[in-house]
C-alpha cells in the first residue's frame, strides 16, 4: 500500500493557477509544483508573495523541499523558480522535450542566449523517469499536446496533470500553441485515464465553468472518465480532434503569454540587466 501524499493547492487568481506543495508525510521531503512569479504588466513589477506563502507552508510543516517541477514553459504566468531555488536550494526539473520548446522561441524573441538544450533547468526528465521523494518516488509521464514538452508527475495516489485536462465541467487544455496537438493531447489525456480510478488529479489552472460560483482544482481519474465534458469515456479520438480544434480557434491569447514565454524558457530567469541595472522583456511585433 503506497501512503497518502500530502497536497496543499495554492490559487493564483490573477492567473487561475494552482501551484502545490506535496510532501511525504513520513519522511518531510516535498516539492513544488508550477509555482507563480507575481507579475503586473501594467506596471512590470514583479513580487514573490505567491512563492513565499508556499515557502511559509512548507515551513510550517517541516517540509524540506526537494525538488522544483514544472508541468511545462507556461504561457500563461512567470516562474518564480529561481526565488525558490535560491531559498531551498532545490533543482529545477522540466520535461526533455523543453529544448524543442525552446529552439521555437529563441527564434521568435530573438534570443540567441537561451541553449535550445535545456541548460537553463537542472534536471530533464522524460517518460518513465523516477525521482524519489522521500520514500515516494515520483513517476514522470510525458503528456504532450498543449506543448510538446509537457509532464504529469505521478506520485503515490495523485497525478500533477499540468495543462492536460481541467475539471470534468471545464474539459480540457488547448492545443493552439506552436507545437501543439490535439490528437496527441487526447492520447496523452487517454494515458493519464488509464491510471487506477481512484487516482486524485490535481489540475494546474481553473476557470470556473459556467454555473459553477467556486474555483476547484482536484478531481479522480473515475470523475474525469465519467464526467469530462471534453474526454470522458464516451469521446472518440476524432470528436475530440474536431472539437478542440474548433474551440482553439475561438481563444485570445493568454493576457500574458508574451513575458511569461521569454522568461519561462529561461527557467524563470530575467533578462540581465542593462547598462542602467533594469531588466527589460522584449515585445515581438507581429511575430505570432
Ligand atoms: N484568460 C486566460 C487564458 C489562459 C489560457 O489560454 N490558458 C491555457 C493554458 S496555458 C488553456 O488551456 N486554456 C483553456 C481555455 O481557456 O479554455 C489568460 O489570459 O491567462
Ligand atoms: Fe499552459
Amino acid at each position: 500500500m503506497g501512503r497518502e501524499l500530502q497536497v496543499r493547492g495554492f490559487f493564483d487568481e490573477p492567473t487561475f493557477t494552482v501551484s502545490y506543495l506535496v510532501w511525504d508525510p513520513v519522511t518531510r521531503y516535498g516539492a513544488i509544483i508550477d509555482s507563480v512569479l507575481d507579475f503586473d504588466p501594467k506596471s512590470g513589477r514583479t513580487g514573490t508573495q505567491s512563492a513565499q506563502a508556499i515557502l511559509d507552508v512548507a515551513h510550517k510543516e517541516g517540509v524540506i523541499v526537494d525538488y522544483i517541477l514544472e508541468t511545462h514553459a507556461h504561457a500563461d504566468h512567470l516562474s518564480a523558480a529561481p526565488f525558490l531555488k535560491q531559498k531551498t536550494k532545490a533543482p529545477i526539473v522540466i520535461g526533455e522535450h523543453i529544448k524543442a520548446v525552446q529552439g521555437v522561441f529563441k527564434q521568435v524573441f530573438n534570443i540567441p542566449e537561451v541553449s535550445g538544450e535545456g541548460r537553463e533547468f537542472d534536471r530533464l526528465v522524460k517518460d518513465g523517469d523516477r525521482l524519489e521523494l522521500g520514500e515516494l518516488n515520483i513517476e514522470v509521464m510525458h503528456t504532450p499536446g498543449h506543448t510538446p514538452a509537457c509532464v504529469s508527475y505521478r506520485i503515490s495516489d495523485a497525478v500533477f496533470v499540468g495543462d492536460t485536462m481541467f475539471m470534468p465541467d471545464y474539459g480540457s487544455a488547448r492545443t493552439d500553441f506552436p507545437g501543439g496537438d490535439a490528437r496527441v493531447l487526447y492520447r496523452s489525456i487517454r494515458r493519464i485515464l488509464a491510471l487506477p480510478p481512484e487516482t486524485r488529479v490535481f489540475l494546474c489552472h481553473d476557470y470556473k465553468a459556467p454555473g459553477r460560483d467556486h474555483f476547484a482544482w482536484e478531481s479522480t481519474v473515475a470523475d474525469e472518465c465519467a464526467r469530462n465534458i471534453h474526454v470522458h469515456d464516451g469521446v472518440s479520438e476524432d470528436a475530440f480532434v474536431a472539437m478542440r480544434e474548433a474551440r482553439d480557434k475561438t481563444l485570445s491569447m493568454p493576457a500574458l503569454i508574451l513575458p511569461s514565454i521569454q522568461v519561462n524558457i529561461r527557467a524563470g530567469e530575467l533578462p540581465a540587466p542593462e547598462s542602467n541595472g533594469v531588466r527589460y522583456l522584449k515585445l515581438p511585433i507581429d511575430a505570432l
